[in-house]
């Protein structure tokens, strides 16, 4: 008698015990040798950032600042031997720094409390070679305090990077008492100026004066982190945000910002990270491939975690500001095209813009900054998709409550999207406008928050007799924006051709550059 009902009872366990499963949201999943390559992409499809990496990857812009004794030895990299009598800025104004960061259209700062020469913009107690020991306000000026002031007055997210490698310590290869004084920086930096939305750490390790090379407590110090300011996205030799893997500001055609580890780091992480991650992901592959996160890299993964990519660049030849680099400035147009390899690749952009000897950010940078906040604005406030009939071929609206297509693909909004119904991951959607208009930038954006999923799609024009394809791209994630010679149409159709699971697409975009 109990026979049948047993077998009847484990089929509906395990279907539920795997609805469970893909339903929860987690950043982090183990894949078991008895996963198939279906259950595979389907775990990948429903990874999603946590609470922090999702408020940083909504950001879209963000700026370093690299300011210190370099500004003033004109250098990139300094000894950890120099003069600090030159360091003198003599019209300081952080919030001019700030300001001018938030009227380009940027939402948070990075300020480089410390570069690799050890000196420190804020009077920390641990060295000698820091702000205490300049001319500036006599020793008694601390530009980190002056920075995230500023950031509270006008708004704005702040970061701090603290460069692992010093070259002033002379301690520095003894690990242990580096990684003690390490951590008491640290500590102040984290205790003494309120909210810390980023802490960027660079990969630069180089050789200590006793010849050793010095082993850092990363560990130690994201359980630092994540106690005094559990809101901060640590990267990028950390645990939330990654290095897209070049300085140039263009990222991959492909980025998946879910990617595969390795035996040894999903042990790790699945050890450390019950409640957060608190160890770096072990990504399989290099950061100087091409796709770091395809069904082919994902196939061998002991894990899949979310780790998305943050696109650095400076708006400068160098981080630091030299005179003689004062005509070589991105201009509005270059910058554009940086927003549109970066933000529009799947990243978050980290703009350097380097105050110069003065603790100003100079002229030519600022006009060049305003240039772009026009050429962003008249871009992007009108999206020509805006009020056009839509037709998707087999699909739902979510989170728009009234089931209507209009509108929801237009809102600016994430959580409100279109996905396909049943067992369709490929579907087409057609937008009517209401009169034939020119644009040249397409922009898709997937609803993240349920995962990233969007493997395929292009982008077609009627022209009257046929459908003509004007430009195709592989993954969408938060934001991929495509730029392409201008088309004049009214009906355009979006076909996603290949996906992990229903897509989630949130946004459409037709644009055009003045
Ligand atoms: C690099 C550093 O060596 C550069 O000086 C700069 O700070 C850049 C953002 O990171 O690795």
């Amino acid at each position: 008698m109990s026979r049948p009902k047993i077998l009847l009872a484990l089929p509906v366990a395990l279907f539920l015990l795997s609805l469970k499963i893909y339903a929860q949201s987690t950043s982090f999943v183990k894949i078991s040798p008895f996963d198939s390559e279906a259950d595979i992409i389907r775990k990948a499809a429903h990874i999603v950032p946590s609470a922090r990496q999702l408020h940083w990857q909504q950001l879209e812009l963000t700026a370093f600042f690299h300011f210190g004794i370099n500004t003033f030895t004109n250098r990139e990299w300094g000894d950890g031997r120099e003069d600090l009598s030159q360091f003198n800025p003599s019209q300081l104004d952080a919030g001019q720094w700030v300001r001018t960061m938030k009227e380009a259209g940027f939402k948070q700062v990075i300020i480089t409390a410390k570069h690799h020469d050890g000196f420190c913009l804020w009077p920390s107690k641990y060295t000698e070679h820091s702000i205490r020991n300049t001319p500036y306000r006599n020793g008694k000026g601390d530009i980190v305090e002056e920075v995230a002031a500023a950031c509270k007055t006008y708004g704005m997210g702040f970061g701090i990077y603290l460069s692992p490698w010093d070259r002033n310590a002379t301690f520095y290869g003894d690990s242990t008492l580096y990684n003690t004084y390490f951590m008491n920086q640290l500590t102040e930096l984290l205790s003494r100026y309120g909210k810390v939305d980023e802490v960027w750490f660079d990969g630069a390790n180089g050789e200590g004066p006793n010849g050793k090379q010095q082993v850092y407590d990363f560990n130690g110090w994201y359980q630092l982190i994540r106690r005094l300011q559990p809101q901060a996205v640590i990267a990028v030799m950390g645990p939330d945000v990654r290095w897209v893997g070049t300085e140039t500001g263009v990222g991959r055609e492909t980025e998946w910002s879910v990617l595969p580890v390795g035996a040894q780091s999903q042990q790790q992480i699945a050890a450390t990270s019950q409640k957060d991650m608190m160890v770096v992901p072990g990504v399989l592959g290099s950061s100087s491939d091409e796709d770091r996160g395809g069904r082919e890299k994902i196939r061998t993964a002991n894990g899949l975690v979310w780790y998305p990519a943050e696109t650095d660049v400076s708006i400068r030849p160098g981080w630091f500001y030299h005179p003689a680099q004062d005509d070589k400035v991105k201009s509005a147009r270059q910058l554009m095209d940086t927003y549109l390899t970066s933000v529009g690749r799947n990243g978050v952009l980290l703009l350097n813009v380097p105050p110069d000897t003065r603790g100003l950010i100079s002229d030519s940078d600022i006009h060049h900054l305003e240039d772009f906040a026009q050429l962003m604005k008249s871009t992007f406030s009108n999206n020509l998709a805006t009020g056009a009939l839509v037709r998707p071929a087999n699909g739902i609206v979510k989170g728009g409550g009234k089931g209507k297509h209009a509108g929801v693909l237009t809102d600016g909004c994430m959580e409100t999207y279109f996905t396909s119904t049943g067992k369709d991951t490929a579907t087409t959607i057609e937008f009517t406008l209401y009169a034939p208009q020119t644009f040249d930038i397409v922009s898709l954006q997937e609803n993240i928050t349920i995962g990233q999923r969007i493997e395929k799609f292009i982008v077609e024009y009627f022209d009257g007799i046929q459908w003509k394809q004007f430009t195709a791209g592989t993954t969408v994630g938060y934001r991929r924006l495509l730029k392409f010679a201008p088309v004049t149409a009214k009906n355009i159709r979006l076909t996603i051709v290949s996906s992990r699971l229903n897509p989630a697409l949130s946004e459409f975009g037709l644009y055009k550059l003045p």
